[in-house]
């Protein structure tokens, strides 16, 4: 398995559109594993294709407590959202350091293949609900800070330029 770079925000790839995956082969199986270490080194509960420069609609996620109840989802759709919202804290790994909030549905209805190919259709409310909202919009090359002010978004903008720089400037020392 191998670690993945996670490209981070303003990186203009975060906002490419990712593309339907035509195939569940050893290219994804492999991409999968490597995405989950990926997301599990880095403290994440999730992480989208996208994110480590690959735009093909699939994303791994896990929420739970002991890290031990992998999800993927491969060609993602929601099929109902509720009405309902609920504004919460969210964070990025490829905004690191930066939370604010975000509303999202209480409630998500979506289908998606498995890793094995087979459709699967699921029911899903709280934070896994958050975080399929949130990974979902990686897909279609959203970052969380668009929801944000024009203000906040240029300021985590500015700090994240320059921390990139400070880190690039110290590695070269
Ligand atoms: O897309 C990502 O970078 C993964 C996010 C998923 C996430 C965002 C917002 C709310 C829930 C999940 C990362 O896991 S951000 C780090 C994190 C970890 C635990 C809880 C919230 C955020
Ligand atoms: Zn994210």
């Amino acid at each position: 398995m191998t670690q993945l770079t996670i490209l981070r925000y303003p990186d203009s790839r975060l906002h490419t559109v990712a593309k339907p995956v035509a195939a569940v082969d050893a290219r994804i199986q492999r991409l999968v594993s490597d995405m989950f270490e990926t997301m599990y080194e880095a403290a994440g509960i999730g992480l989208a294709a996208s994110q480590v420069d690959v735009h093909e609609r699939l994303v791994v996620i896990d929420v739970s407590e002991k890290r031990d109840e992998p999800l993927v989802l491969i060609n993602p759709e929601i099929t109902w959202a509720s009405e309902e919202t609920r504004l919460g804290e969210e964070g990025c790994l490829s905004v690191p350091g930066i939370y604010d909030g975000v509303e999202r549905s209480i409630a998500i209805k979506l289908k998606a293949l498995g890793l094995d190919g087979q459709l699967q259709t699921l029911e899903v409310e709280g934070m896994l609900a958050v975080c399929i909202q949130h990974e979902m919009d990686h897909l279609i090359g959203k970052v969380f800070v668009e929801y944000l002010s024009p203000l906040k978004r240029n300021r985590i903008k500015t700090k994240l330029i320059k921390q990139k720089k400070d880190e690039e400037r110290d590695g070269e020392r």
